[in-house]
């Protein structure tokens, strides 16, 4: 498109300034205008009228005042008939208007250029002015004739960091914890406040601060003064902490000798330490919780279900307003059931028994945050409990921060998935928005990717990941392409064939991944425990759900976890007609094929090869196309600044190194379970599969464990 065109000859000439891009600025960096816009923008950047006594409107102004210095090099100045204007009446359609909702309206007053951000609160106002920047940097606003009218889906849209109180982050990879709790509450560091810019421009309005591994210190109020000072400066931004709280905290700081939730002394104890972190935080919006999982206590130690546990909780943060994120995350090393089938055989009888204000919060797929899983049956299947999406934007599964993989289309695969419970108007997406059952209270949570790197993500390109979220949380109905274009539209100056490669690159990666790690529908063959690169091997670890051939099945007849009726029949916890869809190993999609079907190794797929060459080939597809995404970076490297652009580049090569390693190292190991030839025409690994295994033994040191 034309629209960066003038600003990237601009900014072109100021080489300094592209050149010292380090992308802390992430989306927000309000790149110089283009030189036909100028006049117009100008005009409109002028002046503002808004009431700076509030402290959400003050940082409206600062924003502007940002923006615009950055835009057009001008300052703007606050005064009465301004060109920008911020209102909570004199617009009909406030009248419904949804709380957070705001509407755009552009008009001309004396051939000069006035918009009215209106809203019916202060988080409208303040989503509408990002609206407003963001239009006018991807050239959207000239355009604008109608007003705009926009609204969150889902009400709570939240972050969850892993972030431990040590400031090491579980699954993190790009540095330390934001927070940091030694300093606190003293010092509130800058970058707090550019964090709460980023999450405002994209409407994310909820934090949990903590691990939910949690620590029950973060309740004592030595730690709850921290997370005052956290949530009194994240407010203005339209952000609301939660904590994760643990289970056993009654017992580990309230000197009781259980923490069984019918235990009166127990409920006690919850309402008074909850009312006490209302007196901190007085829109504390509630409690995160992992219980009875991965050694987590919860109410199941008492012989109580999650329900009773989820209501205990619920019924402390009620008088508040608060609410409970109670997570479906539960498998148990004891039950010999497939691992798949845990977390709905558990949740789902409990449909009806939780407290109005709990949320039962759930991963996209049955087993864990994996290159590509089938939707978690439990969407669907429990119409009285309001279900929560937990995505994961740090890419524990997915080569951490050194792969790039554009994960919106991973996202909107799922969020669009027909549940046909009961119908196919059933959509993942309208029963997380609650749509679909009439739930008022609804909410979406994205496992954050965000540490003190620089710039904030560790991969440069794994910042489109915290936008996509955003965005995607705020309105599941977007497409990943125009989410990819804004966000680069907004993070890079290119020009629009660059845009247009860059996009189609990030378009592609997760596919691109997907096929080099896991194809046909693998799962769970990362490296034991730090979940780093290949390591289809892992078979004798204390637990079997642990392992990587419990997930694969992989000998000398065959691959793949039957989930059928003659298998673990997982299947049955979905619809009949997914139930039809994934059923039957011919017609099934082949990407999910040895999730729901074991093969035998000479079973013919669509394409008329047998498995074995499908995935020999498909692994090699997958290294190829990373080639390729290598290369269409390097086209347009030269657009980007020199550090950065030799940043991603570096970044690219490692990644195509690794595909390599992840199709020599997978296939090594399966041949050795095969002992099939290789295809003709197939250039085999150059090791066995002893030499990748010794790769794997000797990574001690991957992050984020
Ligand atoms: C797994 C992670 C583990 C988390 C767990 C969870 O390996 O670190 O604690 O999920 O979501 O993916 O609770």
């Amino acid at each position: 498109m034309f629209k960066h065109f003038f600003a990237w000859m601009l900014a072109s000439s100021l080489v300094l300034s592209v050149h010292a891009q380090n992308g802390y600025d992430l989306w927000l960096n309000y790149y110089p205008v283009q030189a036909t816009a100028q006049k117009e923008y100008s005009n409109l950047l002028s002046s503002i009228q808004l009431d700076d006594t509030n402290p959400t409107q003050r940082i409206i102004l600062r924003e502007f005042e940002i923006a615009v210095r950055k835009m057009l090099n001008q300052s703007i100045v606050q005064q009465s008939n301004a060109s920008i204007q911020l209102k909570k009446e004199g617009h009909s359609s406030l009248a419904n208007l949804p709380a957070e909702g705001y509407i755009l309206s552009h008009h001309y007053h004396k051939k000069k250029p006035v918009v009215t951000i209106y809203a019916n609160d202060d988080a409208g106002l303040l989503y509408g002015s990002f609206r407003l920047l963001k239009e006018l940097q991807t050239g959207g606003y000239r355009s604008q004739e109608k007003d705009i009218i926009d609204y969150p889906s889902i009400q709570y849209r939240v972050l969850n960091h892993w972030d431990n109180l040590d400031r090491s982050v579980e699954r993190g990879y790009a540095g330390i914890s934001l927070w940091n709790w030694h300093t606190l509450p003293d010092i509130i560091e800058p970058r707090y406040i550019d964090y709460a810019r980023a999450n405002a421009s994209i409407g994310i309005n909820t934090v949990a601060l903590t691990n939910v591994n949690a620590n029950a210190l973060v309740l004592t109020p030595q730690y709850l003064e921290k997370v005052k000072a956290l949530a009194d400066a994240l407010r203005p931004y339209n952000i609301r902490v939660v904590l994760t709280a643990r289970f056993s905290a009654p017992i580990e700081i309230g000197g009781l000798k259980t923490a069984d939730p019918l235990e009166p002394a127990v409920q006690d104890w919850w309402k008074k330490k909850t009312a006490e972190i209302y007196e901190y935080v007085p829109d504390f919006a509630g409690y995160l919780v992992k219980a009875n999982s991965e050694g987590q206590p919860g109410p199941q130690d008492y012989q109580r279900t999650h329900a009773d546990g989820a209501n205990l909780l619920a019924a402390a943060v009620a008088p508040f307003n608060g609410i409970v994120m109670w997570r479906a995350f539960v498998y148990s090393n004891e039950t010999p059931e497939d691992r798949f089938k845990q977390a709905y055989n558990e949740f789902k009888p409990l449909d009806g028994s939780f407290a109005e204000n709990v949320l039962v919060q759930v991963k996209n797929g049955p087993i864990d945050f994996q290159p590509r899983e089938p939707f978690h049956p439990l969407f669907g299947a429990m119409p009285k409990t309001p279900l929560m999406m937990e995505f994961q934007l740090t890419q524990e599964y997915l080569g951490m921060a050194t792969h790039a993989a554009y994960l919106a289309p991973m996202y909107k695969e799922v969020l669009e998935m027909p549940t046909y419970r009961p119908d196919a108007n059933a959509t993942v997406a309208r029963i997380v928005t609650g749509e679909q059952d009439k739930h008022t209270l609804s909410a979406i949570a994205g496992v954050a990717n965000i540490g003190n790197d620089v710039n904030w993500t560790g991969h440069p390109l794994s910042q489109a990941n915290w936008y996509a979220y955003g965005r995607l949380a705020w309105n599941p109905q977007l497409s990943s392409e125009e989410i990819i274009e804004e966000w680069i539209d907004q993070t890079y100056l290119l020009s629009q064939e660059a845009t247009d490669i860059l996009a189609g690159l990030l378009l592609n990666s997760r596919e691109v991944l997907f096929k080099y790690m896991t194809p046909l529908g693998l799962h769970h063959i990362m490296g034991w425990s730090h979940h780093f690169g290949p390591a289809p091997w892992i078979d004798n670890m204390h637990r079997a759900d642990w392992t990587s051939v419990y997930y694969h099945k992989a000998d000398s007849t065959g691959i793949g976890f039957d989930r059928t009726a003659s298998g673990s029949n997982a299947l049955a916890q979905y619809a009949q007609e997914i139930q039809q869809l994934y059923g039957d190993k011919n017609t099934i999609d082949e990407n999910f094929l040895l999730w729901f079907h074991r093969v035998n190794w000479e079973f013919k797929l669509k394409n008329g090869k047998t498995v074995w060459e499908n995935l020999c080939f498909r692994y090699e597809e997958g290294v190829q196309e990373m080639q390729q995404l290598l290369n269409d970076f390097l086209s347009i490297q030269n657009e980007f600044g020199k550090e950065e652009g030799k940043h991603i580049e570096q970044l690219l090569r490692l990644q195509l190194k690794e595909a390599q390693w992840w199709r020599d190292a997978c296939l090594a190991y399966f041949q050795s379970k095969n002992q099939r030839p290789w295809p003709s025409g197939f250039t085999p690994p150059p090791h066995n599969v002893d030499y990748y295994k010794e790769i794997q033994a000797k990574l001690k040191f991957v992050p984020g464990i």
